[in-house]
């Protein structure tokens, strides 16, 4: 490891690690790729996220920092040299971005989930509630291109991973997500014209067989 500036611990299905991997291409930052196994960490997750042991964690200079939001953040400054910037100068603007970040970890997040976890009765309500969160936020892109208005950045960045489990919810779920949504495919198309963004999502297949296998664990 010594004499990489810049490593990432990673999973190539987390969303959270998808952030961190758009926001190092925007930057066009080199890094160290490292996938982990999360059945069988390696030391050096355990070492550098002792509190969550989770992935993402982005190690620069040899010292880690945790939390996809928190890292693309700190990406941003660590590079602010470079082109793009990802969250608004504006503070209220940039309180907005970190927002809407938060929502989708709390709210879509969750409901996608239980999608994947449960059956029958529990999962109906939990498809609505996905679909009704997804609304919320096709209201708050309105006719702007990107959430925050014309330029892609930390909001877009938290949320658009999700599109690669989007297949996969469809599927086990047995939902149209472009049908409810149109608009909000719509900007999740403008995003992966991108290579950032289309370089750092796997391919919606995958995912999908991934998630039937977990599914199949969790019974
Ligand atoms: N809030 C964290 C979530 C990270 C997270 O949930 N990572 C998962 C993979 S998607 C993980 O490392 N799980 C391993 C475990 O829970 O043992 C973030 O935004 O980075
Ligand atoms: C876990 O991974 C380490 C390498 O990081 C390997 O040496 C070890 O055999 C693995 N453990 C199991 C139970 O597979
Ligand atoms: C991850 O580690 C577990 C436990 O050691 C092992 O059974 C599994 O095959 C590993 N997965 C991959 C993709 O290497």
């Amino acid at each position: 490891m010594a004499g990489s500036e810049v490593v990432l611990l990673d999973f190539w299905a987390s969303l959270f690690g998808m952030r961190v991997r758009i926001a190092l291409a925007e930057k066009g930052v080199q890094y160290d790729y490292k996938e982990e196994n999360l059945t069988n960490k390696s030391q050096l997750l355990l070492e550098m996220n002792p509190v969550h042991k989770k992935i993402p964690v982005l190690i620069h200079h040899g010292k880690p920092i945790c939390e996809s939001n928190i890292i693309v953040q700190y990406i941003d400054e660590a590079w602010q040299d470079k082109y793009p910037p990802l969250l608004p100068a504006d503070s209220y603007l940039k309180a907005q971005a970190k927002f809407w970040a938060d929502f989708v970890d709390k709210k879509i997040y969750d409901a996608g989930k239980r999608i994947l976890s449960t059956k029958g009765e529990e999962m109906e309500k939990a498809k609505t509630e996905f679909i009704d969160w997804l609304k919320v936020l096709e209201g708050e892109l309105g006719e702007k291109p990107y959430l925050m208005g014309e330029s892609f950045g930390y909001a877009d960045i938290a949320i658009v991973p999700f599109y690669c489990w989007f297949y996969a919810l469809e599927t086990i779920g047995k939902m149209n997500i472009e049908k409810e949504c149109p608009k909000l495919i719509a900007w999740v198309k403008r995003c992966m014209e991108r290579e950032s963004v289309s370089k750092s999502l796997p391919d919606p297949h995958k995912v999908y067989e991934f998630l039937s296998e977990m599914q199949k664990k969790i019974g």
